[in-house]
């Protein structure tokens, strides 16, 4: 399929911009918390439920044979997506939480021990940093946090202080959800496999965004979900090398995920069905399958060139407005349009609801990453614009004239 690459063409496939927002444009500009999702992923959700609909690897007749081949196939598209070696390697969970938790219940909670030491990053969502508190006092492992630069980039001087023959685990995201950088990630890896660590990314907000290649990465665990990469919500996956997967214990335990069972115990199914107890998310795998298909049909080098220009216009248009602060690096490289900020003397909640007023969506607060918030010294939150492949310049406009109004209502 040939697209017109543009985020105004992109637009017309997403319904939601059919509605206004009490009359007025809808601007998305909250991405970075979900994405909008195009017709194609309604639709083949919807085609599954009125043609397809039955449950997979359980029955023999036509409908569970269709389920469990477009389920399957969902699994091959993302390892295809991701560039992984087998898709018995991509393992479907809820969300890139769920799959976080997966690794830290399965792998490092029965491998770590007093004295190891685990590696992550001050910028860290809270999913990627609950988690690790939790192995951290379970086992009696050591959290440490690796700092970041005044540009808010992590400073990899520190991490390179942080890394012992101690450590065990270094999982850093792929991309700050609140300063949009794109951290190093291959180097991150690379450092970590020299002291033999286990490494893991949370892909959460850069899967969506930046072509991802884990072999190229190099690491041995990468996490995605769904509902930022314009899927459903419910979905999202793990990413993880084969022979530690084999090695791992199961996750939960159940239905599906076993081979033999008997009164005495059971052995577990192949992967990645090992991972996957219960009846899974099946319309949502396959609805992932799709999204994965409409990014692939715009082409991900497509998708960063279209950010690229929307985060150039941002950067420039929201740092000319006097009476606020950015807290993300004055460049366009290295970065996504992620763009947290505080208008002085205004708290970030009535920043966000003076613009829901103009209809512009932003999300504010302190975005499940406070560690981050206070090392900059945003300790009350920060408002948030995110962008995404849809967002035009227009767009970007009415979120300036939006902020605008704020200082005039409260008169900063
Ligand atoms: N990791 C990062 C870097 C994230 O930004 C998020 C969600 C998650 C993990 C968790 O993803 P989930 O699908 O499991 O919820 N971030 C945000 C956000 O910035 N605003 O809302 C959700």
């Amino acid at each position: 399929m040939i697209k017109e690459i543009s985020a105004e063409a992109l637009r017309k496939d997403f319904p939601i911009f059919e509605r206004t927002i009490r009359a007025k444009k809808l601007v998305y500009l909250d991405n970075a918390a979900t994405s909008q999702k195009p017709i194609q992923v309604i639709s083949k959700i919807e085609e599954f439920y009125k043609m397809h609909n039955a449950n997979i690897h359980r029955s023999v007749h036509l409908l569970s044979y269709e389920a469990t081949v477009e389920y399957e196939e969902a699994h091959k598209k993302v390892a295809k997506f991701i560039n992984a070696n087998s898709w018995q390697e991509i393992i479907f969970v809820r969300n890139a939480t769920e799959g976080i938790n997966l690794i830290a219940y399965s792998l490092c909670l029965n491998r770590l021990k007093e004295g190891d030491e685990i590696i992550i990053a001050i910028s860290e969502h809270h999913s990627n940093l609950v988690p690790w508190q939790f192995v951290a006092r379970k086992t009696g492992a050591k959290l440490k946090y690796i700092d970041i630069n005044d540009d808010y980039t992590l400073s990899i001087d520190n991490y390179k202080k942080l890394l012992t023959e101690r450590t065990k685990i270094v999982s850093v995201g792929h991309v700050s959800n609140i300063t949009g950088i794109i951290n190093p990630v291959k180097g991150i890896v690379s450092l970590a496999k020299e002291v033999g660590a286990i490494t893991i990314v949370d892909g959460a907000q850069g899967l969506p965004h930046l072509k991802v290649d884990v072999q190229d990465i190099g690491c041995d665990f990468y996490v995605g979900t769904g509902h930022k990469m314009c899927g459903p919500t419910g979905i999202g996956f793990v990413y993880g090398k084969k022979e530690i997967l084999e090695e791992m214990e199961p996750f939960l335990y159940g239905g599906d995920m076993i081979d033999t069972v008997t009164t005495e115990g059971s052995t577990w199914n192949e992967l990645p069905w090992k991972f996957e107890a219960g009846t899974a998310n099946i319309a949502g795998g396959i609805g992932l399958g799709a999204a994965v298909d409409y990014l692939s049909s715009i082409g991900m080098e497509n998708v960063e060139k279209i950010e690229r220009e929307i985060t150039a216009y941002a950067l420039e248009r929201l740092s000319s407005i006097k009476g606020i602060k950015l807290f993300t690096p004055n460049k366009v490289e290295g970065r996504l349009g992620v763009f947290s900020f505080v208008v002085d003397g205004v708290h970030p909640h009535d920043v966000a609801y003076i613009l829901d007023r103009e209809g512009v969506a932003i999300r504010s607060g302190h975005h499940c990453a406070q560690p981050l918030l206070n090392r900059i010294g945003a300790d009350s939150g920060t408002a948030r614009i995110s962008t995404y492949i849809y967002n035009t310049k227009e767009d970007i406009d009415i979120a300036v004239e939006a902020i605008e109004k704020v200082k005039s209502v409260f008169k900063v």
